[in-house]
């Protein structure tokens, strides 16, 4: 006999339709909390904060503190990977993340094989193990990785791109070597997420954040195929974890992704109806998400009224309260603390 687990996001994540879903929030950690900018100013610059596991543990555990959310997203970021790959990583202040760039096959060739991902990486793993220890019992650990799309427009383009040209221009010019890129991301993936599980993340997700540029067999090849081998070798692995998959602006593309890749529940963002969505992608599980960032800007009784709206259409079935996509940096904390109390009112 086996006995459900008690964490509310494990329980949603495994199907349970919950009579208030849990909570968590995207980009918990960042420039909207006066306390992470201070942490963020100790450690020097963004990426000594990401490898620093005493402060990475400590950003991640502000937010919780603050505002009780029921699961905790580790600091860290999606462009670890290709730096751990052998990419130049560097973030400009008020501009962004600027990397080396890869146009050609060696550019692709010359990256390091998987399992050297870990040299870099091993500091992220050390945070998971320290909050592990230092999160409430209630709270659950969630893990992450870039999807390889997303982060091969960031290495392919050596910054952040509004139409993923860059990519798109070196997928339509060589596919082979394009499709070599994936393969290798997503595998580099696989050991970094295994390892991240292992130290004790309860829950991986996967962010595409540019899956929306893909159109057609675009999308079936470099968004859905990499998630699901990624989520495969994940269950192979560890086949309890749930993994939550992020398609950002996938449309209708949303339909049957998490049956097609194997994911325990879809990140929506605000592009889709909540109620088309709950017609047409929580009929096969759980699903997060869905509310614009901007209310956390605004507030408000269109806050409160756009998350009953929300919560409504999602009643029907497992369901885990989130942004559509993270917080902005001139969000107000008040209006964080006004969406938990929002959604627990029903409690
Ligand atoms: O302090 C700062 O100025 C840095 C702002 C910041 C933060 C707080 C960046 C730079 N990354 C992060 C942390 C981060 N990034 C987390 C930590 C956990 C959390 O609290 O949520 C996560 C999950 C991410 C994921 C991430 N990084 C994504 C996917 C999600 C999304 O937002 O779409 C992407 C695309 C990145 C790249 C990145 N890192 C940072 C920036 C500004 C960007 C976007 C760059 C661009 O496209 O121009």
């Amino acid at each position: 006999m086996t006995t459900a687990p008690a964490k509310t996001i494990l329980r949603a994540l495994a199907g349970e339709t919950l009579p208030t879903p849990p909570i968590w929030m995207m980009r918990q950690a960042g420039r909207y909390l006066p306390e992470y900018r201070a942490k963020r100013a100790e450690a020097g610059d963004f990426l000594s904060l990401c490898y620093n596991p005493d402060l990475a543990a400590e950003v991640t555990l502000q937010p919780i503190r603050r505002f009780g959310f029921d699961g905790a997203i580790l600091f860290a970021d999606i462009l670890l990977v290709p730096q751990a790959l052998g990419s130049d990583v560097w973030f400009v202040t008020g501009e962004g993340p600027r990397l080396s760039t890869i146009t050609s096959p060696a550019g692709v060739a010359a990256l390091k094989p998987a399992d050297a991902v870990h040299d870099t990486l091993s500091p992220i793993y050390e945070t998971i193990r320290i909050l592990r220890r230092e999160l409430p019992e209630q709270t659950t650990l969630i893990g992450f990785a870039g999807a390889p799309w997303t982060v091969a427009t960031y290495m392919v383009a050596g910054r952040g791109t509004p139409d993923q040209g860059p990519a798109h221009a070196f997928k339509d010019a060589d596919r082979a070597a394009f499709t070599a890129l994936i393969d290798r991301i997503g595998d580099a993936t696989i050991e970094y997420l295994s390892a991240q599980i292992e130290a004790g993340a309860e829950v991986v997700k996967l962010f595409d954040s540019w899956a929306g540029s893909l159109k057609g067999q675009d999308f079936d090849d470099f968004a859905l195929a990499p998630t699901a081998k990624i989520i495969a070798a994940l269950k192979a692995r560890h086949p309890a974890i749930p993994i939550i998959a992020f398609p950002r602006e996938a449309g209708p593309r949303y339909v049957g992704f998490a049956r097609a890749t194997g994911a325990d529940c879809v990140a929506l963002d605000q592009s889709v109806d909540a109620g088309w969505a709950a017609a047409n992608v929580q009929r096969d599980g759980c699903v997060q998400g869905n509310l614009a960032p901007q209310h956390m800007v605004t507030g408000g009784q269109a806050l409160v009224d756009e998350m009953r709206r929300i919560v409504a259409a999602f009643s029907g079935g497992p369901h885990i309260f989130n942004l559509g996509h993270g917080i902005t940096p001139d969000a107000n904390p008040d209006n964080v603390a006004l969406m938990v109390e929002t959604v627990r009112a029903g409690r």
